[in-house]
């Protein structure tokens, strides 16, 4: 590693210290060094709080105040350039006199946009662009596939058999739904891979499930087995038929219905951090793809990442658009059942790697364009 390499690897370390309390902004890590020595640290710790290059800066010692002049800083995204809830920190760079400025990545938000560097250099200072580039993208895959594709990142999950089956029936018969005998929930995963399935749903703004799903399953869809919040509940129930005694209704996390035929008032309206969403039934057409309106819905509310937990069709729907960017497949590979559902097919992906929780093997993919 170069030395540039070495302080971005410190951004980027000082970055991940502000996972889960500054989404949707990104984690940003920065560090101000003097001829080798690193005088000042700081990162983005919670959203509509200080940035990065600002905590960084008051970090510095009153003793090294004058060498701050004759620094270099580290940043792992581009110096913003707007006022949003906090003044622009390349107008703080400038004010500062820091005569170098070493910048992970651009940022996409269009505010900024690379107007943040453009800043920087009117004002004659030596800017690199590009250390640990996709590192840096890495670390905010969410919002940068939100602010360049326009659309949350999508993570796709699901647990199957050893013969890949995700269900045992894919309907209720209307005579098993008026005795209510709609357990045809199939445990797949073990206590471990449970656990690891919450923490997953800690981290993304919303889950997706369909109408199948949600009926019989009945899914909490929380986060009770990790530290953490638990995301924004979206149901995907075209006619409204899903009995108001299902828990995605206990009123614990906002639940929001896609449908064709009720639209309540603010169902999206953001409360603030950590309130989230209100909930309630978003309207959607029958003529235009469902997954692009919900894709949709979620980009104009700034809902910046997706957790797809099922069913089997849903799940398809969004592999065979192409509208995905990790999937997360949980194989209990000693359970084998005769009749069920099939899993969903892959196709365009890159296999990334696998871990094994007791019976219980976790495969990543990520999409290949
Ligand atoms: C930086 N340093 O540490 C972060 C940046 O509403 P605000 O004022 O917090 O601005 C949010 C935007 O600023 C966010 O969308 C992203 O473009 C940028 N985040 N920029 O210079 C930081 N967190
Ligand atoms: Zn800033």
């Amino acid at each position: 590693m170069t030395a540039d390499e070495q302080y971005m690897h410190r951004c980027l370390q000082l970055a991940e210290m502000g996972a889960g309390f500054v989404a949707p902004n990104p984690m940003v890590g920065a560090v101000l060094v003097y001829k080798g020595r690193i005088i000042g640290e700081g990162y983005h710790m919670q959203y509509g709080k200080a940035h990065a290059e600002v905590n960084c800066i008051n970090s510095v010692a009153e003793k090294d105040h004058d060498l701050i002049a004759s620094s270099t800083i580290y940043v792992s995204l581009e110096p913003c350039a707007h006022f949003g809830k906090t003044p622009p920190c390349a107008d703080l760079i400038i004010a500062k006199k820091i005569p170098n400025v070493v910048v992970g990545c651009r940022d996409p938000f269009k505010e900024v946009d690379g107007k943040g560097i453009e800043k920087l250099l009117a004002a004659g200072i030596d800017v690199k662009v590009g250390v640990l580039e996709s590192a840096c993208k890495e670390l905010n895959k969410r919002f940068f596939t939100f602010h360049s594709e326009h659309r949350p990142y999508i993570i796709l999950k699901w647990a199957q058999t050893a013969n890949k089956k995700i269900a045992t029936s894919p309907k209720p018969s209307p005579k098993e739904r008026a005795l209510k005998q709609t357990d045809k929930r199939l445990l797949i995963t073990n206590a471990l891979t449970n656990k690891l399935v919450h923490k997953w749903r800690s981290e993304e703004a919303a889950i997706l499930v369909g109408t199948n799903t949600a009926l019989l399953d009945d899914p909490e869809l929380s986060n009770r087995l990790w530290s953490g919040k638990s995301p924004t509940r979206l149901v995907v129930d075209m006619h409204l038929r899903l009995p108001r005694n299902l828990k995605i209704f206990d009123g614990k996390q906002p639940t929001i219905i896609f449908n064709t035929l009720q639209h309540s008032e603010d169902v999206f309206k953001i409360l603030p951090p950590p309130g989230g969403v209100r909930g309630g039934l978003y309207q959607v057409t029958d003529d235009v793809s469902i997954v692009h309106q919900i894709l949709n819905a979620c980009y104009q509310n700034n809902i910046q990442s997706i957790l797809v937990e099922g069913g089997a069709k849903l799940l398809q729907t969004f592999i065979d658009e192409g509208l995905w960017d990790e999937a997360r497949i949980i194989t209990n590979e000693l359970l084998i059942v005769e009749e069920g559902l099939a899993a969903p097919e892959l196709s365009n992906h890159q296999f990334t790697g696998s871990t094994k929780i007791l019976d219980d093997r976790i495969a990543h993919y990520k999409k290949t364009n």
